[in-house]
């Protein structure tokens, strides 16, 4: 185990895979109602892979998102009951209903915006990378990227400027094994993009996405790489999602019971408990106080997001340029 975590830092860390779990477990719900506009992508399975790198951002780093954005806004500290209100369309959402599920945005907490263009988010992180670099205070910048945009143009264009500018950016690659219904083994041209970082000039590692702990670790390396001055990291997991692409997917592209052998062996929240309360002094009690909590909270932001109200139609033109 790293030796910077102490029990209040995994009490946290459970909090944030359990509030991102329990988040998309009700949203598949409430969307399959009807209450959600729009296309939902959610992130249940891979909760590891953004709390392990979000608990060690600093609230002046800036996280660049994807569409499958969620769990990257609650481990950067994006409030839920804005989040869930946001997914709903409704004015009082963190983007006050303009963004929905796939550009939530809250700069206040540096999280620089899911993002609908697959690709989208490398060229984001670099700016924020260079604008960290100029200020000098150790600041960095991390993207979160799926195995489909590990092949799209603007990741490698940036990949490229990240490395030639020595810029503090970290290229975090999510493998799912699939974009859409593509496999990666279609469509990715190497065993691990973690390969692909030579080809850049950077340290390149792929680890268990499922494996908190060495997302954890992992990132610690990087991190401490870019503040201090050495340059960006590409960093693989290699983790599976629990639902469908999107919403309404019925996955006929995966196995019968792929999707349940998953929930049951390579769970890593499952995986989390079971280390901590072996290995560390939190006990089964202390876990599912936390559960309690985050059931409130998501029923609270349920409850908010379907009372808040619409969008007048005044608020068409705001938020919509800004002005500089
Ligand atoms: C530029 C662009 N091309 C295609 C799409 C359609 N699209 C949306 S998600 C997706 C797959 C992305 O796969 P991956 O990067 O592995 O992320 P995952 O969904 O697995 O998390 C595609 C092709 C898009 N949104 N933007
Ligand atoms: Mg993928």
């Amino acid at each position: 185990m790293p030796q910077s975590l102490s029990v209040e830092d995994l009490l946290d860390a459970y909090r944030t895979m359990k509030t991102i779990r329990e988040f998309e477990d009700r949203v598949h719900i409430e969307f399959a109602k009807g209450g959600i506009p729009g296309f939902v992508h959610l992130y249940a399975g891979e909760e590891a892979s953004a709390t392990g790198i979000g608990m060690q951002l600093r609230d002046d780093d800036r996280l660049a998102s994807n569409h499958r954005g969620h769990g990257h806004c609650i481990a950067k500290g994006v409030e839920v009951k804005g989040m869930m209100a946001e997914l709903y369309g409704k004015k009082t959402g963190t983007c006050h209903g303009k963004g929905g599920s796939m550009h939530i945005a809250d700069l206040d907490v540096g999280m620089m915006g899911a993002n609908g263009i697959v690709g989208g988010g490398p060229p984001l992180a670099c700016g924020a990378a260079l604008a960290a670099k100029r200020k000098g205070a150790g600041g960095l910048a991390v993207v979160f990227a799926g195995d489909g945009a590990s092949n799209q143009g603007t990741t490698f264009e940036a990949m490229n400027l990240a490395s030639v500018w020595q810029l503090p950016v970290i290229f975090v690659f999510e493998n799912n094994g699939y974009a859409e219904a593509t496999a990666s083994k279609f469509s990715v041209s190497c065993e691990n993009i973690s390969e692909r970082a030579a080809g850049f000039g950077m340290p390149g590692v792929t680890v268990n996405g499922h494996d908190f702990f060495a997302v954890y670790s992992a990132f610690q390396e990087a991190s401490d790489r870019a503040r201090s001055g050495d340059g960006p990291s590409l960093i693989e997991h290699k983790l599976d999602r629990f639902y469908g692409h999107f919403e309404g997917d019925n996955q006929s592209y995966r196995g019968k019971d792929e999707v349940k052998t998953l929930r049951e062996n390579a769970c890593c929240i499952k995986r989390f408990k079971s280390i901590v309360t072996t290995d560390h002094d939190i006990s089964d009690q202390q876990l599912s106080a936390i559960d309690d909590e985050i059931a409130v909270l998501i029923d609270e932001a349920v409850a908010y997001a379907e009372n808040s109200p619409n969008p007048d139609e005044s608020d068409l033109m705001t938020d919509v340029y800004i002005k500089y």
